[in-house]
């Protein structure tokens, strides 16, 4: 239990709300984890995976309506609805409220609601913070275990008058007396989900799913979404990125923060093998940096979370060789194909199956017309489980950035790879950041979206705020400000075959970046920013012809021209907090571009 008076008052509060059969303080052990699993065995919804292949690890269904994200049922609630900008889907809280109570009365009947301290950073780090999450979901806890810091350790640090964020949660499926789960996974209907916040209150409420990005609520909600308002209150930033480090022959390192849209490889590339001579990767955090500016003027990160929640399709010792050795224990899988040898797999997983269950339950045969595993499926996996995780990736001082990489999946337009002119040029690249359609979250259907600095779904207030809010950084870091370049893996020809090589060999580009720093590299100024010379990519040992190097290092002029009036009718939508500094960027570029 807990000293802390706010806590317990919230704890006993909500109780009387939600009328759970009992209460249980999360202590963070390896017993407690144990114990959720076989709850969720018992109650059919969890089956464990052969322990030979698999030790310790399981597999899970979702229901077939609770598979990912819900961006339509994800609401921002503030006093002012101008506060959360058109980007968000804005209630007004006292309604907001009153709804979600309704449905939170007497949710928890027949099921345990569980008290979860966590830490979103190593605690203690001055960069850290704590949440406490309430769930009547054991697939919460188990998973919360893994992606945070959780337990008694956590109530000691948050002592009798700290501050904690508290996030509510519920499957929104009570039981009636002597019913169990018996094998269906508990959830709401979709008209009855809600993912709630309000960041005037440093709060969240979800009710409905017991998914991924919508339940695991330090994750998006807290890391993401309500941290971006509080970063933005306290001069520091909250940003959907991958942390590395690079280190070159000579033994310089290099960190890199890099934001891309879910499901673009980036759990790929935070854990990049390099195929350059005398370069090492090491890998600090697939999704979420947290950044302060420390003492000494630099820009500190920090991982927020202690797992991944990957991408499971696609996922192959050719395409991500370190998350395949990541999952291969301890690790919680779902909407997974389940093997007839009782282990998983997954479409592009490198390996065929003949036979298995699919993600629904059914039987499945290459010949199916289904997938075998859902496109969203996941696995959650312990950080320290990855063979090439940083030695300083849980380093309460964080890591000095240098460099930002933003990006998206075009097949056609934006080339390999781009310098900024500076930090403003750079704020302009994130924030017209775009990317083809994604499957993280369940009802984005539209081919080209703009996904500025890949927070489109997590920035919680107005958007023209948030650039302003990253020109303030800047200004505020001057020259010891990270260097921003834009990347694109993806470009394809005009007979559909990817132009460059991708996963390992992308340490190329990296290479690039940490040579231009050091004054090694040469460029070429185009109309849209720095690009490599020819001979200043290291290509040794690598199959990419001159004509499709042309072609992924050329700027079609004509192209970038007819994408401006939709990049101004995006920026248009902020009205009056679209920062003069973006609407000159914009200037710059379409007189750059001739326009
Ligand atoms: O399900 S999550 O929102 O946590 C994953 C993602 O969208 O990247
Ligand atoms: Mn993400």
């Amino acid at each position: 239990m807990t000293k802390n008076e706010k806590l317990k008052q919230w704890v006993s509060e909500m109780k009387k709300i939600c009328t759970p059969d009992a209460v249980h303080w999360c202590d963070g052990s390896k017993d407690e984890y144990d114990r959720m699993l076989e709850i969720m065995l018992d109650a059919g919804i969890a089956m464990k995976l052969d322990e030979s292949k698999r030790p310790n690890s399981f597999l899970f269904r979702s229901d077939p309506s609770d598979v990912a994200r819900v961006e339509d049922r994800t609401y921002v609630a503030s006093r002012k609805k101008e506060d959360v900008g058109p980007t968000n889907n804005w209630v007004e809280p006292k309604e907001l409220k009153e709804k979600m109570l309704k449905l939170y009365n007497g949710c928890m009947k027949g099921r345990t609601m569980y008290v979860i301290p966590f830490s979103m950073g190593p605690i203690g780090s001055p960069i850290s913070k704590i949440g406490i999450e309430m769930t009547d979901s054991p697939y919460v806890v188990a998973n919360m275990h893994i992606m945070t810091r959780v337990g008694t350790k956590v109530l000691e640090a948050l002592g009798a008058d700290g501050e904690f964020i508290p996030c509510m949660h519920s499957v929104g499926k009570p039981l009636a007396q002597g019913e169990t789960d018996n094998g269906k996974w508990p959830c709401a209907p979709i008209e009855q989900k809600y993912i709630s916040h309000f960041p005037e209150e440093n709060l969240i409420w979800s009710y409905g799913s017991g998914y991924g990005g919508n339940a695991l609520l330090g994750k998006k909600c807290l890391a993401l979404r309500i941290a971006s308002v509080m970063a933005k209150r306290e001069g520091w930033m909250a940003e959907h990125m991958l942390i590395l480090r690079l280190t070159n022959p000579e033994g310089r390192k290099f960190h890199i923060a890099a934001a891309f849209p879910s499901a673009c490889g980036k759990t790929n590339l935070a854990m990049l093998q390099p195929t350059i001579k005398g370069w090492k990767c090491e890998c600090i955090g697939d999704d979420i940096a947290w950044m302060k500016i420390a003492p000494d003027g630099s820009l500190r990160a920090i991982n927020p979370e202690s797992g991944f929640f990957g991408v499971a399709p696609g996922t192959s010792y050719e395409s991500n060789p370190m998350a395949m050795e990541s999952i291969r224990k301890n690790t919680i899988f779902t909407n997974c194909l389940l093997t007839d040898d009782n282990d998983i797999w997954w479409e592009g997983i490198g390996v065929p199956c003949k036979h298995g269950v699919d993600w629904k339950g059914k039987e499945w045969t290459p010949e199916s017309k289904e997938k075998g595993a859902h496109p969203n499926a996941r696995f959650t996996a312990p950080a320290r489980q990855c063979p090439v995780i940083c030695p300083d990736w849980e380093n309460p001082e964080g890591v000095p950035i240098d460099i930002f990489i933003f990006g998206g999946r075009r097949t056609s337009v934006v080339p390999l790879v781009t310098e900024s002119f500076d930090w403003d040029h750079g704020v302009y690249l994130g924030a017209t950041a775009a990317s083809e359609a994604t499957a993280a979250a369940l009802d984005v259907k539209s081919k080209l979206r703009r996904d500025p600095f890949a927070m489109l779904p997590f920035c919680a207030y107005d958007m023209g705020d948030y650039w302003q809010h990253w020109f303030d950084m800047g200004d505020r870091l001057g020259k010891k400000a990270p260097k921003i370049f834009y990347v694109n893996w993806f470009r394809k020809d005009a007979d559909g075959k990817w132009l460059w090589p991708g996963f390992g060999d992308n340490s190329r580009v990296l290479k690039w970046m940490c040579d231009r720093i050091e004054g090694k590299a040469e460029c070429v100024e185009t109309p849209i920013g720095r690009l490599p010379s020819k001979t200043s990519l290291d290509l040794s040992g690598v199959k990419v012809t001159g004509k499709d190097l042309e072609e992924l290092l050329k700027v079609d002029v004509q192209a970038w021209k007819s994408e401006l009036p939709e990049i101004e009718e995006f920026m248009n939508q902020f009205k009056d907090r679209l920062p003069e500094r973006m609407k000159k960027q914009f200037a710059k570029m379409k007189k750059q571009l001739g326009g």
